[in-house]
């Protein structure tokens, strides 16, 4: 019964319009949790390790992550003997994993390549070269969240864009470092290099490198508040792939979704961390009761319960729409993470979508399915990020090169608007180089 009261906490949001004081309302009810910051700790972590290296790396993970490994680096061959020494069914299943992502992202290569195009007429040769980063970083946390699956959305991305050496960092779990189970999804990913380092000492070595780590062109990965006040902060200095903030769910479902289901998919959300946000917007009463019931009843016998009722009080929960366009209305403002369409005709709602990390369309394609092995990277942009950026993809391990071919009439033709423009900003050495070579 609480838990029920709990879920059902904002379903007080009574009918009305939806601009603009309704939309206030309705953002409310959907509020992600606050997060308070730690910036100054974290700034003294990363000048410590940008000035002191492995000495600092090692201070840290034995005052913060409590941990003493010998060398922070993995031995290369542990990843592959950590694979071995997995359950052959959890070995079979990373593999085929990744080898759905890895699918998926060279289609997604193939799709987005440079081009080259010479205009004749036009006298010039204009397109784009695609490159891969040379060295990305990734991390992966441990403790409670060890997700291996995390390892493949990341690496394997990499891998496809041509990345050549990808450096893993995640805290040792123990005297013997980083987890099988890490290690083993490394491994199937083509993870080159690992370290034994978490927390904000892991991500200031990518970015500046130290005496063992070596520097990174960009990281990515999911981790707690300190790795993305890190990663914030080191944002300049090295890429950055966005900032990975706590997980959130919002389901819209009309009548015919099945309330078991949509509660399960919401408990899946609320088990990933007490600032997990699992929100269900629906215009119907009845199926809001229903599922609140099926929350109640279904997080009872969970291992996680108590991760689950801790997000179920913050940033979870039912609100009641007027019909499905303000739903989907409310989403496209709210630019969840992950998106699911429990609808009697999903796809007909697709094209109304504008902000989302990930679509998920119709009952079968449940988001849990795609944490782990449908193709599509499951490292989405969170906390409204999806209204100006995208899942993890081949692009963020490669940058485009411009190319400029201009021929001889082609440069005879634009050089004297190149020139006005030169003149009119007072930059006439830039005038010269232009005139020095346009004939009489
Ligand atoms: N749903 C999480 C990813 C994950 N789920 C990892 C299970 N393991 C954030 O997108
Ligand atoms: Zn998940």
């Amino acid at each position: 019964e609480e838990a029920r009261q709990t879920i059902l906490k904002r379903e007080l949001l009574g009918e009305g319009e939806i601009p603009p004081e309704r939309l206030e309302r309705l953002r409310e009810a959907t509020k992600r949790p606050h997060i308070r910051s730690a910036a100054e700790g974290v700034a003294a972590i990363i000048e410590d390790v940008r000035t002191h290296g492995d000495e600092a790396v090692r201070y840290y993970n034995q005052v913060l992550d409590g941990a003493e490994v010998g060398d922070l680096e993995v031995p290369p061959e542990r990843m592959a003997e950590a694979f071995q020494r997995l359950p052959s069914h959890i070995q079979q299943a990373l593999t085929h994993s990744a080898e759905r992502v890895r699918r998926f992202h060279e289609e997604q290569a193939r799709r987005e390549t440079g081009w080259q195009h010479a205009n004749a007429a036009d006298g010039t040769t204009l397109g784009q070269l695609v490159r891969p980063l040379e060295r990305v970083g990734i991390y992966a946390p441990g403790g409670q969240a060890l997700y291996p699956s995390s390892v493949i959305m990341a690496a394997v991305p990499a891998v496809v864009a041509g990345v050549r050496e990808i450096v893993l960092v995640s805290p040792p779990s123990g005297p013997d470092g980083i987890a099988d189970l890490i290690l083993g999804a490394a491994h199937v990913s083509g993870v080159t290099r690992a370290f034994n380092v978490g927390g904000a000492q892991a991500i200031a070595a990518l970015a500046y490198g130290t005496e063992s780590i070596p520097r990174v062109d960009k990281i990515l990965g999911p981790g707690g508040l300190f790795v993305v006040l890190a990663m914030k902060q080191v944002f300049g200095v090295t890429g950055i792939a966005g900032l990975p903030g706590p997980t959130e769910t919002l389901l819209i479902a009309d009548d015919s979704a099945n309330p078991a289901l949509v509660a399960a998919d919401l408990l899946a959300q609320a088990e990933h961390d007490v600032l997990a946000s699992a929100l269900l917007l629906t215009p119907s009463r009845r199926l809001a009761e229903a599922v609140a019931e099926e929350v109640a009843r279904q997080v009872a016998v969970l291992p996680r319960r108590p991760i689950i009722e801790g997000s179920l009080q913050r940033g979870s929960g039912i609100v009641l729409t007027r019909d499905i366009a303000e739903a989907v209305a409310l989403a496209n403002d709210y630019a969840p993470e992950h998106l699911c369409l429990l609808l009697e005709d999903p796809w007909a709602w697709v094209p109304h979508i504008q902000h989302a990390g990930g679509v998920f369309v119709g009952e079968t394609a449940c988001e849990a399915l795609g944490d782990y092995i449908v193709g599509p990277s499951h490292i989405m942009p969170t906390s409204r990020t999806a209204r100006f950026s995208s899942p993890v993809n081949v692009r963020d391990f490669q940058k485009i090169i411009s190319l400029f071919g201009v021929n001889e009439d082609a440069l005879q033709r634009l050089g004297p608007d190149a020139i006005a423009l030169a003149e009119a900003e007072g930059l006439q050495a830039h005038a010269e180089a232009i005139r020095k070579r346009l004939r009489g």
